[in-house]
């Protein structure tokens, strides 16, 4: 198959219950990350990038912040009929809703009878990486596998949260298992600490994905789920192959940033990818230009840092500082800052990440925490030192110690 018809489907439906109180309000591929990025930017950027470019996103669970994302930042032009559609759960089959991913694309075949596409590539929306489809697809064209599964290598402790993956001795790019989420895989032959994990990142035959899902609908034994389901189809009729992530070079990445793939499924793995921005050394680049982040950007001002009249310099280090952004008088280290936020007189922000509109008011303590869009933080308020009182003022804070404000709460002291 030379220069096989693409379309990509990005599933972009899913209520992520574990980034509570951050997916109260929003889906979770339409979380704000590093600054200015909401998940969703990710897997959109590598698709652009890879020159796939007829893409629609599957939304369901409260879509509307990620439909305006989608509308306002990946507007393509419509020559050669490209373009990036979000599409909401129509109830097209039944009159129900999405009962798990696979049905979403079942419920969404339309679309793909429109495209006529040799090949679907179908991606999660709520990791950050960067990775190029094309070389994924290149190896799916030649191995004659009829569903590929991107994999990646991950802790057999998390194992729980991923399909796990054992290849066959003598083919190693071909599937001879697949389990979904086991509790108790065995490890790696070579890393008996490690499984080998899907990234929930497929390329199929168009035809072949369509019948699978055909008959999906169909099973009532089902759950209807692309990795507890249908990658177990293919895996049975011993046409699923393997493409692993570490074989995938994207142009501009060096050997701190190749491989860089985090699964943000959880606040605390959130909170740490955030936290890999601002180190010094980010193991994930963000001006690799070579590979763009696409997003869309209101039209903000750039970002300041004020000399406060009382003789506190206001600045930030180890930071990321979004336009709109004013630090005055304060001192703000290790965080995120998003666009809009105001960071006043005697306050100090560190570990943080902080979204859209935050307010900090003056004499402030704000330590690992994550507060979401339009809080304002009354004066002298202490937030993320002590994680007791964070609860009693009905606050999450993780295991880890991290602290969680959810969008528009209000704080008293
Ligand atoms: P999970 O992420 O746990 O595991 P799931 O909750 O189905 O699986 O989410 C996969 C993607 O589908 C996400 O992008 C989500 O937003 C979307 N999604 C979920 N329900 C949807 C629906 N009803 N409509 C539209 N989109 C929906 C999956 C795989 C594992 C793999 C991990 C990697 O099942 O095998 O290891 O991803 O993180």
């Amino acid at each position: 198959m030379a220069n096989p018809k693409v379309m990509a489907i990005v599933l972009a439906g899913g209520e992520g219950k574990r980034l509570m109180p951050l997916t109260a309000d929003r889906a979770k591929p339409a979380v704000p990350f590093g600054g200015i990025y909401r998940l969703v930017d990710f897997a959109l950027s590598n698709l652009v990038n890879a020159r796939f470019l007829k893409i629609v996103v599957l939304t369901q669970y409260k879509s509307h912040s990620l439909d305006r994302h989608i509308a306002q930042g990946w507007r393509m032009s419509n020559i050669l009929g490209n373009y990036v559609a979000p599409v909401p759960a129509q109830q097209r089959v039944g009159k129900r809703w999405y009962l798990g991913s696979a049905d979403a694309i079942f419920q969404s075949l339309n679309l793909v009878g429109d495209e006529k596409p040799d090949i679907v590539v179908v991606v999660g929306a709520d990791h950050v990486y960067r990775m190029d489809f094309q070389q994924m697809v290149d190896q799916h064209v030649a191995s004659g596998a009829a569903c590929t599964v991107a994999a990646i290598r991950q802790p057999i402790a998390e194992a729980d949260q991923f399909g796990v993956i054992k290849t066959y001795d003598d083919e190693p790019q071909r599937i001879q298992a697949f389990l979904e989420k086991p509790k108790n895989p065995k490890g790696l032959p070579d890393a008996p600490d490690q499984v080998l994990a899907s990234m929930g990142n497929y390329v199929f035959d168009a035809k072949a994905l369509v019948d699978a899902v055909t008959q999906d609908a169909d099973n009532d034994d089902s759950k209807h789920d692309m990795g507890g389901d249908i990658v177990p189809y293919f895996v049975e009729r011993g046409e699923a192959g393997v493409y692993d992530f570490k074989d995938n070079d994207v142009p501009g990445s060096d050997e701190r940033d190749r491989g860089y793939w985090r699964d943000v499924g959880t606040i605390d793995a959130y909170y740490e990818a955030q936290m890999d921005l601002v180190s010094v050394h980010p193991v994930f680049n963000l001006y690799n230009y070579d590979w763009p982040l696409y997003t869309h950007l209101g039209p903000y001002p750039p970002a300041k840092f004020v000399h406060g009249w009382h003789g506190r310099i206001g600045h930030a280090v180890n930071s990321i500082v979004s336009g709109g952004t004013v630090v005055s008088g304060a001192f703000v280290e290790g965080s995120v800052l998003s666009p809009n936020v105001m960071v006043r007189s005697w306050s100090t922000v560190s570990d943080s990440v902080l979204m859209d509109n935050v307010d900090v008011g003056r004499h402030a303590v704000i330590r690992r925490a994550i507060i979401d869009k339009n809080v304002k933080v009354p004066e002298g308020a202490r937030i993320g030192l002590d994680p007791e009182e964070d609860r009693a003022r009905g606050f999450m804070v993780t295991e880890s110690g991290i602290t969680v404000i959810g969008k528009d709460a209000v704080i008293t002291l």
